[in-house]
Protein backbone atom coordinates (compact mmCIF):
# COMPACT_ATOMS: atom_id res chain seq x y z
CA UNK A 1 0.00 0.00 0.00
CA UNK A 2 2.55 2.51 1.15
CA UNK A 3 4.50 1.88 -2.64
CA UNK A 4 1.44 2.29 -4.34
CA UNK A 5 1.06 5.63 -2.58
CA UNK A 6 4.31 6.86 -3.51
CA UNK A 7 4.19 5.47 -6.90
CA UNK A 8 0.99 7.63 -7.24
CA UNK A 9 2.64 10.67 -5.72
CA UNK A 10 5.36 10.66 -7.95
CA UNK A 11 3.23 10.51 -10.72
CA UNK A 12 1.35 13.57 -9.29
CA UNK A 13 4.43 15.54 -8.96
CA UNK A 14 6.00 14.55 -12.05
CA UNK A 15 2.76 15.43 -14.30
CA UNK A 16 2.30 18.68 -12.10
CA UNK A 17 6.47 19.78 -12.73
CA UNK A 18 5.50 18.62 -16.47
CA UNK A 19 2.68 20.78 -16.29
CA UNK A 20 4.60 23.70 -14.77
CA UNK A 21 7.60 23.15 -17.37
CA UNK A 22 5.08 23.06 -20.34
CA UNK A 23 3.25 26.43 -18.44
CA UNK A 24 6.84 28.34 -18.62
CA UNK A 25 7.67 27.23 -21.99
CA UNK A 26 4.07 28.57 -23.44
CA UNK A 27 5.16 32.10 -21.35
CA UNK A 28 8.13 32.00 -23.42
CA UNK A 29 6.24 31.54 -26.53
CA UNK A 30 3.73 34.09 -25.97
CA UNK A 31 6.28 36.96 -24.97
CA UNK A 32 8.28 35.94 -27.81
CA UNK A 33 10.89 35.34 -25.15
CA UNK A 34 13.87 34.23 -27.49
CA UNK A 35 13.18 37.01 -30.08
CA UNK A 36 15.61 39.21 -31.68
CA UNK A 37 14.88 42.03 -34.65
CA UNK A 38 18.03 42.66 -37.04
CA UNK A 39 17.82 46.28 -37.74
CA UNK A 40 15.63 48.14 -40.13
CA UNK A 41 16.05 51.93 -39.90
CA UNK A 42 14.89 55.14 -41.30
CA UNK A 43 15.89 58.74 -41.04
CA UNK A 44 14.29 59.73 -37.87
CA UNK A 45 15.13 62.28 -35.02
CA UNK A 46 13.78 62.42 -31.48
CA UNK A 47 11.41 64.77 -30.38
CA UNK A 48 11.75 67.76 -28.83
CA UNK A 49 9.87 67.36 -24.53
CA UNK A 50 9.44 63.63 -25.43
CA UNK A 51 11.59 61.85 -22.74
CA UNK A 52 9.08 59.77 -20.36
CA UNK A 53 7.14 57.85 -22.71
CA UNK A 54 4.51 58.65 -25.89
CA UNK A 55 2.24 55.71 -24.98
CA UNK A 56 0.00 56.20 -27.27
CA UNK A 57 -0.36 58.91 -30.45
CA UNK A 58 -3.00 59.88 -32.55
CA UNK A 59 -3.26 61.90 -35.88
CA UNK A 60 -6.25 64.06 -36.93
CA UNK A 61 -6.53 64.40 -41.01
CA UNK A 62 -5.48 68.13 -40.52
CA UNK A 63 -1.97 66.39 -39.94
CA UNK A 64 -2.97 67.45 -35.93
CA UNK A 65 -1.01 65.21 -33.53
CA UNK A 66 -1.90 64.21 -30.21
CA UNK A 67 0.09 62.48 -27.67
CA UNK A 68 -0.09 60.89 -23.94
CA UNK A 69 2.97 61.01 -22.01
CA UNK A 70 4.38 59.89 -19.19
CA UNK A 71 2.47 56.48 -18.41
CA UNK A 72 2.96 54.49 -15.17
CA UNK A 73 1.49 51.43 -15.34
CA UNK A 74 2.23 48.40 -13.10
CA UNK A 75 5.46 45.83 -14.46
CA UNK A 76 6.42 48.66 -16.39
CA UNK A 77 9.36 50.70 -15.97
CA UNK A 78 8.91 54.82 -15.38
CA UNK A 79 11.48 57.24 -14.84
CA UNK A 80 9.61 60.65 -13.89
CA UNK A 81 7.92 61.26 -10.74
CA UNK A 82 5.78 63.88 -12.64
CA UNK A 83 2.06 63.53 -13.60
CA UNK A 84 1.44 62.09 -16.86
CA UNK A 85 0.58 65.31 -19.40
CA UNK A 86 -1.07 65.22 -23.01
CA UNK A 87 0.74 66.96 -26.03
CA UNK A 88 -0.57 68.11 -29.30
CA UNK A 89 1.94 68.77 -32.56
CA UNK A 90 1.37 70.04 -35.88
CA UNK A 91 2.94 67.66 -38.65
CA UNK A 92 2.24 70.58 -41.11
CA UNK A 93 4.79 73.24 -39.37
CA UNK A 94 8.41 72.45 -40.76
CA UNK A 95 9.87 71.57 -37.79
CA UNK A 96 7.14 70.08 -35.61
CA UNK A 97 7.19 69.99 -31.77
CA UNK A 98 5.54 68.62 -29.68
CA UNK A 99 3.38 71.56 -26.86
CA UNK A 100 1.96 70.62 -23.51
CA UNK A 101 -1.62 71.21 -23.75
CA UNK A 102 -3.48 73.53 -20.92
CA UNK A 103 -6.37 71.53 -19.22
CA UNK A 104 -9.11 73.32 -17.46
CA UNK A 105 -11.74 72.16 -15.50
CA UNK A 106 -11.89 69.88 -13.22
CA UNK A 107 -9.77 67.10 -13.25
CA UNK A 108 -7.29 66.56 -10.30
CA UNK A 109 -3.74 67.02 -12.14
CA UNK A 110 -1.72 65.76 -9.36
CA UNK A 111 -2.98 62.11 -10.43
CA UNK A 112 -3.25 62.50 -14.07
CA UNK A 113 -1.95 59.18 -15.46
CA UNK A 114 -3.06 59.09 -19.54
CA UNK A 115 -2.73 56.06 -21.47
CA UNK A 116 -4.86 55.04 -24.78
CA UNK A 117 -6.39 58.18 -26.35
CA UNK A 118 -8.82 58.89 -29.25
CA UNK A 119 -10.34 61.88 -30.99
CA UNK A 120 -13.92 62.13 -31.81
CA UNK A 121 -14.57 64.98 -34.73
CA UNK A 122 -18.24 66.24 -34.62
CA UNK A 123 -18.24 66.67 -38.49
CA UNK A 124 -21.39 69.00 -38.02
CA UNK A 125 -19.35 71.45 -36.14
CA UNK A 126 -16.31 70.60 -36.42
CA UNK A 127 -15.82 70.59 -32.71
CA UNK A 128 -12.96 67.98 -31.20
CA UNK A 129 -13.33 65.92 -28.47
CA UNK A 130 -9.93 63.89 -27.01
CA UNK A 131 -10.83 60.69 -25.17
CA UNK A 132 -8.35 59.92 -22.40
CA UNK A 133 -7.75 56.51 -20.82
CA UNK A 134 -6.44 57.68 -16.95
CA UNK A 135 -5.25 55.51 -14.44
CA UNK A 136 -5.40 57.70 -11.29
CA UNK A 137 -4.24 55.42 -8.45
CA UNK A 138 -4.04 52.75 -10.49
CA UNK A 139 -8.14 52.70 -11.68
CA UNK A 140 -9.23 52.88 -14.81
CA UNK A 141 -11.43 55.45 -15.99
CA UNK A 142 -12.00 57.88 -19.46
CA UNK A 143 -11.69 61.82 -19.54
CA UNK A 144 -13.31 63.75 -22.15
CA UNK A 145 -12.04 66.64 -23.49
CA UNK A 146 -12.60 69.51 -25.86
CA UNK A 147 -9.31 70.53 -27.59
CA UNK A 148 -9.97 74.36 -27.97
CA UNK A 149 -8.19 77.02 -29.46
CA UNK A 150 -3.97 76.15 -29.95
CA UNK A 151 -3.30 74.26 -26.78
CA UNK A 152 -6.36 74.23 -24.38
CA UNK A 153 -7.90 71.17 -23.52
CA UNK A 154 -11.76 71.78 -21.04
CA UNK A 155 -12.35 68.71 -19.13
CA UNK A 156 -16.22 67.94 -20.07
CA UNK A 157 -16.34 64.54 -17.42
CA UNK A 158 -15.08 61.41 -16.10
CA UNK A 159 -16.76 58.30 -16.88
CA UNK A 160 -16.24 55.31 -14.50
CA UNK A 161 -17.75 51.70 -14.65
CA UNK A 162 -17.78 48.78 -13.07
CA UNK A 163 -17.29 46.88 -16.29
CA UNK A 164 -14.10 49.47 -17.51
CA UNK A 165 -11.45 47.77 -14.98
CA UNK A 166 -8.44 47.14 -16.89
CA UNK A 167 -8.70 49.77 -19.74
CA UNK A 168 -5.88 50.19 -22.05
CA UNK A 169 -7.18 51.91 -25.17
CA UNK A 170 -10.50 53.57 -26.34
CA UNK A 171 -12.10 54.72 -29.87
CA UNK A 172 -14.69 57.16 -29.80
CA UNK A 173 -17.22 56.90 -31.82
CA UNK A 174 -19.46 59.70 -30.94
CA UNK A 175 -19.33 62.66 -28.32
CA UNK A 176 -20.06 60.65 -25.77
CA UNK A 177 -19.63 57.46 -26.71
CA UNK A 178 -16.59 54.69 -27.28
CA UNK A 179 -15.27 50.76 -27.22
CA UNK A 180 -12.95 50.56 -24.81
CA UNK A 181 -10.30 47.51 -24.61
CA UNK A 182 -9.16 45.78 -20.64
CA UNK A 183 -6.18 43.87 -20.48
CA UNK A 184 -7.02 42.13 -17.97
CA UNK A 185 -9.74 40.00 -16.86
CA UNK A 186 -8.03 40.27 -13.34
CA UNK A 187 -7.47 43.35 -11.27
CA UNK A 188 -4.92 41.41 -9.43
CA UNK A 189 -1.38 40.79 -10.35
CA UNK A 190 -0.86 37.53 -9.24
CA UNK A 191 -4.07 36.12 -10.72
CA UNK A 192 -3.51 38.04 -14.01
CA UNK A 193 -0.03 36.09 -14.83
CA UNK A 194 -2.07 32.87 -14.11
CA UNK A 195 -4.03 33.61 -16.94
CA UNK A 196 -1.53 34.24 -19.34
CA UNK A 197 -0.10 31.37 -17.76
CA UNK A 198 -3.04 29.59 -18.61
CA UNK A 199 -3.59 31.05 -21.77
CA UNK A 200 -7.25 31.99 -20.90
CA UNK A 201 -8.52 34.38 -22.95
CA UNK A 202 -10.93 36.11 -20.94
CA UNK A 203 -10.31 39.90 -21.78
CA UNK A 204 -13.49 41.97 -23.51
CA UNK A 205 -14.25 45.07 -24.98
CA UNK A 206 -16.81 46.97 -23.92
CA UNK A 207 -19.54 49.45 -25.49
CA UNK A 208 -20.25 52.58 -23.27
CA UNK A 209 -22.89 55.10 -24.50
CA UNK A 210 -24.92 57.06 -21.45
CA UNK A 211 -27.74 55.28 -22.13
CA UNK A 212 -25.71 51.78 -22.59
CA UNK A 213 -22.65 49.94 -21.25
CA UNK A 214 -22.26 46.38 -22.07
CA UNK A 215 -19.47 44.11 -23.34
CA UNK A 216 -19.47 44.02 -27.01
CA UNK A 217 -16.85 41.51 -27.56
CA UNK A 218 -14.74 38.69 -26.19
CA UNK A 219 -12.51 36.27 -25.82
CA UNK A 220 -9.03 37.89 -25.89
CA UNK A 221 -5.59 36.79 -24.59
CA UNK A 222 -5.28 40.49 -23.97
CA UNK A 223 -7.10 43.05 -25.93
CA UNK A 224 -4.60 45.96 -25.99
CA UNK A 225 -5.13 48.85 -29.26
CA UNK A 226 -8.53 49.42 -30.54
CA UNK A 227 -9.52 51.44 -33.64
CA UNK A 228 -11.08 52.34 -36.37
CA UNK A 229 -11.96 52.32 -40.51
CA UNK A 230 -11.85 55.95 -41.92
CA UNK A 231 -15.46 54.59 -43.63
CA UNK A 232 -16.21 53.56 -39.46
CA UNK A 233 -17.33 50.38 -40.83
CA UNK A 234 -14.59 48.05 -38.97
CA UNK A 235 -13.36 47.98 -35.83
CA UNK A 236 -9.36 46.81 -35.15
CA UNK A 237 -8.36 45.26 -32.06
CA UNK A 238 -4.82 44.25 -31.10
CA UNK A 239 -5.03 40.71 -29.00
CA UNK A 240 -1.34 41.91 -27.99
CA UNK A 241 0.01 38.26 -26.21
CA UNK A 242 -1.95 36.19 -29.29
CA UNK A 243 0.14 38.41 -32.06
CA UNK A 244 -3.19 39.12 -34.08
CA UNK A 245 -5.22 41.70 -34.79
CA UNK A 246 -8.13 41.26 -34.89
CA UNK A 247 -10.81 42.65 -37.17
CA UNK A 248 -14.71 43.02 -36.44
CA UNK A 249 -17.91 44.82 -38.54
CA UNK A 250 -19.63 47.52 -36.78
CA UNK A 251 -23.30 46.74 -37.42
CA UNK A 252 -26.37 48.59 -36.62
CA UNK A 253 -26.90 49.27 -32.97
CA UNK A 254 -23.03 48.93 -32.44
CA UNK A 255 -22.81 45.21 -32.55
CA UNK A 256 -19.85 44.06 -33.20
CA UNK A 257 -19.37 40.79 -35.50
CA UNK A 258 -16.09 38.86 -35.36
CA UNK A 259 -14.96 39.28 -39.33
CA UNK A 260 -11.02 37.25 -38.75
CA UNK A 261 -7.83 37.69 -37.43
CA UNK A 262 -4.51 38.78 -39.28
CA UNK A 263 -1.34 37.24 -37.80
CA UNK A 264 1.58 39.82 -36.82
CA UNK A 265 4.27 38.19 -35.05
CA UNK A 266 5.04 40.24 -32.66
CA UNK A 267 3.19 41.91 -29.38
CA UNK A 268 1.72 44.66 -31.20
CA UNK A 269 0.23 47.37 -28.76
CA UNK A 270 -1.51 50.17 -30.41
CA UNK A 271 -2.92 51.00 -33.66
CA UNK A 272 -3.25 53.94 -35.61
CA UNK A 273 -5.55 53.59 -39.30
CA UNK A 274 -4.23 56.14 -41.93
CA UNK A 275 -6.87 58.30 -43.00
CA UNK A 276 -6.25 58.08 -46.93
CA UNK A 277 -5.13 54.64 -47.22
CA UNK A 278 -7.08 53.13 -44.75
CA UNK A 279 -3.59 51.04 -43.55
CA UNK A 280 -3.09 49.79 -40.46
CA UNK A 281 -0.01 51.37 -38.22
CA UNK A 282 1.47 48.79 -35.24
CA UNK A 283 3.47 50.01 -32.31
CA UNK A 284 5.25 46.61 -31.46
CA UNK A 285 6.95 45.32 -28.73
CA UNK A 286 9.19 42.39 -30.74
CA UNK A 287 10.24 40.79 -27.04
CA UNK A 288 8.02 40.93 -24.25
CA UNK A 289 10.46 38.84 -21.71
CA UNK A 290 12.84 42.16 -22.64
CA UNK A 291 9.90 44.52 -21.70
CA UNK A 292 8.55 43.17 -18.59
CA UNK A 293 13.00 42.46 -17.32
CA UNK A 294 13.87 45.45 -18.65
CA UNK A 295 18.05 45.14 -18.37
CA UNK A 296 19.27 48.76 -19.62
CA UNK A 297 22.25 46.37 -20.96
CA UNK A 298 20.07 44.66 -22.89
CA UNK A 299 16.86 46.52 -23.28
CA UNK A 300 13.43 46.16 -24.91
CA UNK A 301 13.40 46.38 -28.91
CA UNK A 302 10.97 48.32 -31.43
CA UNK A 303 9.24 47.55 -34.34
CA UNK A 304 6.83 49.11 -36.24
CA UNK A 305 4.15 47.46 -38.18
CA UNK A 306 1.73 48.00 -41.18
CA UNK A 307 -1.10 46.53 -42.57
CA UNK A 308 -1.85 47.01 -46.02
CA UNK A 309 -5.65 45.71 -47.46
CA UNK A 310 -6.56 44.24 -44.19
CA UNK A 311 -10.17 43.81 -44.80
CA UNK A 312 -9.61 42.11 -48.28
CA UNK A 313 -9.03 38.17 -48.70
CA UNK A 314 -5.00 39.24 -48.86
CA UNK A 315 -3.73 41.40 -46.25
CA UNK A 316 0.00 42.90 -46.64
CA UNK A 317 1.55 42.56 -43.66
CA UNK A 318 5.25 44.35 -43.56
CA UNK A 319 7.65 45.36 -41.13
CA UNK A 320 8.79 48.98 -41.42
CA UNK A 321 11.05 49.88 -38.56
CA UNK A 322 13.09 47.91 -35.91
CA UNK A 323 15.74 48.59 -33.56
CA UNK A 324 16.97 46.83 -30.72
CA UNK A 325 16.37 49.70 -27.93
CA UNK A 326 20.09 51.16 -28.42
CA UNK A 327 17.81 53.68 -30.47
CA UNK A 328 14.06 53.90 -28.84
CA UNK A 329 12.87 51.44 -26.37
CA UNK A 330 9.53 49.87 -25.88
CA UNK A 331 7.51 51.33 -28.98
CA UNK A 332 3.64 51.09 -28.12
CA UNK A 333 2.29 53.40 -30.89
CA UNK A 334 3.01 54.16 -34.77
CA UNK A 335 1.19 56.69 -36.83
CA UNK A 336 1.83 57.63 -40.21
CA UNK A 337 0.64 61.09 -41.69
CA UNK A 338 1.72 61.78 -45.82
CA UNK A 339 5.27 60.64 -45.70
CA UNK A 340 5.91 61.20 -41.77
CA UNK A 341 6.13 58.62 -39.37
CA UNK A 342 5.39 59.13 -35.68
CA UNK A 343 6.63 56.48 -33.32
CA UNK A 344 6.08 56.70 -29.33
CA UNK A 345 7.04 54.43 -26.83
CA UNK A 346 5.92 53.20 -23.02
CA UNK A 347 8.20 54.91 -20.94
CA UNK A 348 11.20 55.94 -23.17
CA UNK A 349 11.71 58.96 -26.31
CA UNK A 350 9.77 59.28 -29.32
CA UNK A 351 11.02 59.77 -33.03
CA UNK A 352 9.66 61.61 -36.08
CA UNK A 353 10.76 59.68 -39.20
CA UNK A 354 10.42 60.20 -43.14
CA UNK A 355 9.25 57.75 -45.30
CA UNK A 356 10.63 57.10 -48.50
CA1 LIG B 1 -5.52 54.84 -29.25
CA1 LIG C 1 -7.16 36.28 -30.49
CA1 LIG D 1 -1.68 50.27 -25.36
Amino acid sequence: MAAMKKALLATVVAAFAIFIGHRFLKLKEVTLASREVPLKHLNCHYLDNIEYGAEDITVLKDGLAFLSTGLKYPGMPSFSDEPGKLYVMDLLHPTPTPVELQITGDLDLSSFNPHGISVYTDETDDSVYLFTVNHPQHKSQVEIFRFVEDDTLVHLKTIAHPLLHSVNDIVAVGAESFYATNDHFFTSDVLSYLTIMLGLAWCDVVYYSPEEVRVAADGFLSSNGINISPDKRYIYVSDIIDHEIDVFERQEGEQLVYLKSVAVGSLCDNIEVDHRSGDIWLGCHPNGMKLSKFDPEDPPGSEVIRIKNINSQQPVVSQVYADNGHVIMASSVAASYEKKLLIGTVFHKALLCYLK
